[in-house]
């Protein structure tokens, strides 16, 4: 503490007495609220030093200079002594908080909620990566088309059935916009830019005016497209072949079943040897033995026509399937809607 001060206190000794036992209690103050206590005690109005500083004028003439000059070198020392504990008692408290508060790192964690991908999602990585390792690249296009793209270069020309107002919506007030109906207008836009031969998937979320237990306003698709020299309806059944013993297992077969769509001729829709009773009859293929599984064919000419392709050179097939559809067979999920409703019980058992 401040020697010369104490030294030039001795010339009052009711002054060095106050000094003394405030410096005395500062010292002593154990937490931040004695020190308070001991702040009001020693320079609050009501303390012996304050009394002391306004009564000089009633002192003895000999005391007043004493007592007004060190009084006040005695009050700043004092509140340099306070903050200088105030310091010390602060960093004290932080440092036995921060203590206490220690994280024990070796104590084990809170288990934390892991995600993982929607079945729907699953299911069309699992039929991207099945034509990707056959060499097929993946296209991706807008969902909001033009009935050009959608209908018209897909030999759907104005007045077929499938352009109905009951299947397609519209965009308001614009009859040529609409939300795409199939994925098929990306693979009129990739003819469009590349050359053959040309091997692609599109996967992605169509669109149509239905809504029930097999039928969702929105759903999404997997279509594929090769168009080289010399593709043949074999090649689309090997293809398809391999494609369904992927999906459903070694053991199934497909047999395809004649069909029409307006972009494909000849047209298929192709069924798989049902996976729960192997092929004898059960209650899941209503006892035929065959699931449907998708719809396919050899790409019609007239589509080649609106791409500048030549069908004297190349031909091709084109299949596509529902991707719900494919992931409620696989998985025997009987209610379409079981997707969309985002039960985590449903979703967290894929
Ligand atoms: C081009 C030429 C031909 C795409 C094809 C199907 C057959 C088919 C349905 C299956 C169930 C749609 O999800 S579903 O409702 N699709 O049956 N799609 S052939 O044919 C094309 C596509 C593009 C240029």
């Amino acid at each position: 503490m401040n020697d010369d001060l104490k030294e030039q206190l001795k010339a009052h000794a009711g002054l060095a007495a106050l000094y003394e036992q405030a410096v005395a209690e500062i010292g002593q103050a154990a937490t931040s609220a004695e020190l308070e206590e001991a702040r009001v005690r020693h320079l609050g109005r009501k303390s012996g030093l304050s009394q002391l500083l306004r009564s000089i004028p009633e002192l003895p003439a000999e005391e007043r200079p004493v007592v007004g000059k060190y009084g006040n070198r005695a009050r700043t020392a004092l509140e340099q002594a306070l903050a200088a504990r105030k310091h010390e008692l602060e960093a004290g408290e932080l440092t036995r908080r921060l203590a206490a508060e220690q994280a024990d790192i070796t104590l084990p964690g809170e288990p934390f909620p892991r995600g993982h991908l929607h079945l729907i999602t699953q299911t069309q990585w699992e039929i991207e990566d099945f034509f990707a390792g056959l060499g097929y690249r993946i296209a991706e296009g807008p969902e909001v088309e033009t009935s050009y793209y959608n209908f018209t270069a897909l030999n759907t020309p104005e007045g077929h059935p499938a352009r109905s107002l009951h299947d397609t919506f519209f965009i308001q007030d614009k009859p040529d916009v609409l939300l795409r109906t199939h994925t098929s207008p990306v693979q009129i836009r990739v003819m469009e830019k590349e050359d053959p031969p040309v091997y692609v998937i599109i996967p992605g979320r169509v669109y149509r005016r239905d809504s029930d237990a097999t039928h969702t306003p929105m759903f999404h698709q997997v279509e594929g497209l090769a168009v080289d020299e010399h593709i043949t309806m074999a090649d689309l059944k090997g293809t398809l072949e391999a494609f369904a013993k992927h999906m459903f297992g070694a053991g199934r077969e497909i047999r395809l079943r004649p069909h029409y769509f307006p972009f494909t001729e000849p047209s298929v829709e192709v069924d798989v040897s049902c996976m729960i009773c192997g092929g004898a009859g059960c209650r899941s293929c209503k006892h035929s033995g065959w699931l449907e599984i998708l719809g396919a064919g050899m790409v019609d000419p007239n589509v080649f026509g609106f791409v500048d392709y030549e069908p004297d050179e190349v031909t091709g097939f084109a299949f596509g399937m529902g991707v719900e559809r494919i992931a409620m067979l696989k998985h025997g999920i009987t209610d379409l809607r079981m997707f969309y409703d985002n039960d985590m019980r449903f979703i967290n058992q894929f």
